[in-house]
């Protein structure tokens, strides 16, 4: 029996998703985020040393690291379904989605999320300086890597439906954590049409709503 060692409200929302898609039997083992510091239990070291969320164990094996663990599961119990034909351009196109997610779209993301609460952390004396600095920062480098990115991921999304090509695949799972944490930290809005559509249509996803009823309250999610 596969198990997903589940974080509240975290990336392991996708690999719930991805089980459901495939119609896999699977079992929860929930841990809570530190409700001040919205870090991992110490727990999850115990079952991989990062300690952070998703790991699975499925067999002998405990495997950490989204991407890995989607492209497991698609490889071992999807028999084709959710993944395009080898060596096809959708094939490649579906390799670079499902590495560009943690890759390059998610690090933009998470200095977008420190820089925000930085000025919060220190003592209020010199809250205006950090909030200068953290300003400075998010002017120069973030926001603008961050509105390049987004934009890519539209313009991809204007070639076709679905991030590997016409049809549904795990990289669009892959990349759902991305753009859902886009609207919530980089205002990812209807003026992105396509990803605003991309999203409304993962939402839709039967596997999606039972995924998050069974993971929990969700608040990526619009
Ligand atoms: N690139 C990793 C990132 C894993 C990660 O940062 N997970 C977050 C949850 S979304 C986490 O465990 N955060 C809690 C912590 O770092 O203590 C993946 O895709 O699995």
């Amino acid at each position: 029996m596969i198990v997903v060692h589940h974080l509240n409200n975290s990336r392991s929302q996708r690999v719930l998703w991805l089980l459901e898609e495939l119609g896999v039997e699977y079992e929860i083992k929930r841990y809570q985020r530190d409700p001040k510091t919205m870090l991992a239990p110490p727990e999850l070291r115990a079952v991989h040393p990062l300690g952070k969320s998703p790991v699975i164990t499925d067999r002998d094996a405990t495997l950490a690291e989204s991407g890995a663990i989607l492209e497991y599961l698609v490889d071992r119990y999807g028999n084709g379904r959710l993944i395009p034909p080898a060596r096809t351009p959708e094939r490649l196109r579906y390799t670079y989605w499902m590495h560009f997610a943690e890759g390059s779209a998610m690090p933009p993301l998470l200095l977008k999320l420190i820089f925000d609460r930085l000025p919060r952390g220190v003592p209020g004396l010199i809250r205006p300086i950090a909030r200068l600095i953290a300003n400075g920062a998010l002017r120069a480098f973030v926001t603008p890597n961050l509105e390049r990115t987004l934009n890519f991921m539209e313009s991809e999304l204007e070639k076709s439906e679905w991030f590997a090509g016409r049809e549904f695949t795990a990289a669009d799972i892959q990349m759902s954590f991305p753009a859902e944490a886009a609207v919530r930290r980089a205002g990812l809005d209807a003026s992105r049409p396509k990803l605003w559509a991309y999203l409304e249509r993962i939402h839709a996803r039967p596997a999606y709503r039972r995924a998050v009823e069974k993971g929990g309250p969700y608040a990526l999610v619009r």
